[in-house]
Order: structure tokens, then sequence, then C-alpha cells
């Protein structure tokens, strides 16, 4: 039995997708066999002979809006051919309006996915797609922040590569996901590599110490006062060990420090 993680794509666009098959990690471990993807362009299940998926939104207003005909036709499509090796499919439409990406979700999808559950990923374009697609052939909807795309594919793309480095086998250093910026729930440490000195600016000593517990305590503070200055939030949603909270109190006090003038 495969257990690779299945993603098939619905977008006018399927040529953009070659970003994620082209390069990087996401490309070894499709060469690998750990993913899969297809894609299913809206337009040749388009029901006229133009092969238009788009309209005037009724009400008026600039721009057009997708169809649900010929959408509702591709997802069947791409569910028929997973149905094939899989038990169920998800119908993920990538838009501003849906539940705001967190790692958290990107895991709970991550074992979906291991599950043998299969991803379709609904990119849409122009102004939107017909509400009642979304009400009879969505499971959900996601959004990657407050901004406005210019169509769902890059939303898409950036989804299955955030699912694709979770997969066993996928990074070279298995370490990497484990450690990687909010698996702890914090944002990431500052990296040096070399020179030593560039431009005037040097490493920090620590990390040329060799002392690796040290090392370690220097990139969790680096990680406690980074979230404390530039996401706050994320202190609040979570607590902090013993260790961090001492950490926390040498921040606060080398902040103090720095306000009495001193360096
Ligand atoms: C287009 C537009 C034009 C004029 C006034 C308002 C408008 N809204 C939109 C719009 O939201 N277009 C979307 C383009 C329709 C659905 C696919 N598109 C999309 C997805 N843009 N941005 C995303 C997206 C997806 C996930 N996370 C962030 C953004």
């Amino acid at each position: 039995m495969s257990n690779k993680a299945v993603f098939d794509c619905v977008s006018i666009f399927p040529e953009m997708f070659a970003a994620l098959t082209a390069s990087g990690i996401t490309r070894k471990a499709l060469e690998a066999g750990l993913w899969s993807l297809n894609l299913w362009n809206p337009r040749d299940y388009a029901e006229n002979v133009w092969r238009t998926v788009d309209d005037r939104p009724y009400g008026g207003g600039p721009g057009m809006v997708m169809q649900a005909g010929p959408l509702e036709k591709t997802i069947a499509a791409a569910r028929a051919r997973q149905q094939a090796e899989h038990v169920t499919s998800r119908v993920i439409y990538l838009s501003p309006q849906g539940r705001p990406l967190t790692h958290v979700r990107v895991m709970a999808l991550s074992g979906l996915l291991a599950a043998g559950t299969g991803f379709i990923l609904l990119s849409g374009r122009y102004e939107g797609v017909d509400e009642r697609l979304i009400e009879r052939c969505v499971d959900e909807e996601i959004s990657l922040g407050d901004f406005v795309l210019s169509g769902g594919e890059l939303a898409a793309m950036a989804l299955m590569d955030a699912l694709v480095r979770q997969l066993p086998g996928a990074l070279g250093d298995t370490a990497s996901a484990v450690e990687d910026s909010f698996v702890a729930g914090l944002l990431d440490c500052p990296h040096y590599t070399r020179p030593e000195v560039y431009e005037g600016r040097a490493t920090p000593e620590v990390l040329l110490s060799g002392d690796h517990a040290r090392i370690r305590r220097w990139r969790l503070k680096m990680s406690l006062a980074r979230t404390r200055k530039r996401r706050p939030e994320l202190l609040t949603q979570r607590a902090l060990s013993a260790e961090e909270t001492q950490l926390m109190a040498e921040i606060l006090k080398d902040e103090a420090h720095e306000q009495c003038g001193e360096h």
C-alpha cells in the first residue's frame, strides 16, 4: 500500500504549479514518491464552445465570477480519480474569507493526509466563485492572511509546501521540521554563517564558543525576545516553562538597562 500524500488542484492556470514541482524540497519529495499532484483545468469542463468558466455578477459591479457548473464537474472528476486510491476527499478553497491558517492547523491537515485523505485544492480567479459552489462542494475555506492576491494558486501552493515539508523523509535533516519556528509557539532566533565579521558586524560570540548548552539557551532567549517585540499575542497563547520564565526576566532586565542609556 502506498502512503503518499495526494493533492489535486483545480485551476485555470495549471502551469503555475511548476513552481512547486520544479524546485527545492517539494521537487525532491515528489521525485521520491512522497506526494503526487494532479492538475484539473475547469476550462476542460466548460459548457460552451468558447470554454469560458466565468460570467458577470448578478447585482452588477465590476469584474467576473467563476460559474458553479464547470467547477463542480471539475471537482467531481478529481474526486472520482482520488476515490480510486482514497477513502475520502477533502475540498479546500483558498480565499481571504477563509479561516486563518496556523501551524496548528497545518499539523492537523498533515495528520488527515497521513491517514489517507486526499486534498482537492480549489484556486479561484477574478472576483471569486459562485457561492452555491462553495456551499455544495467546499469542506473548508482557508486564508493565508488579510490580503488579496490575483488568484488562489499561490495560496494553494503555499499550503501544499507547508504540508509536503512535514511528510516523513521530505527534509534531509529530519530535525529541521521539529525545531522550526512556531513548533514551540515562538518566532525563530537569528542565524549567522561565514564570514565571522560582515561589513563590520560581528557574529555573536556565544555562537563561536562551542558551548552547546549556552548556545541553546541564547537561541531560546532570542526567540523569546523577538516574539515579545514582534508578536506579543503569541506569548499569551501558551505557558512559559521555568527556563523560559527565567530568560524572560533577563530580557526585561536587559531592556530596563538599555533604557538607562547603558549598552
Ligand atoms: C477581487 C476583487 C476585486 C475588486 C474588489 C474586491 C475584490 N476581491 C477580490 C478577490 O477576493 N478575489 C479573489 C482572488 C477571489 C478568490 C481567489 N483569489 C484570491 C485568493 N485572492 N487572494 C486569495 C487568498 C487566498 C488565501 N489567502 C490569502 C489570499
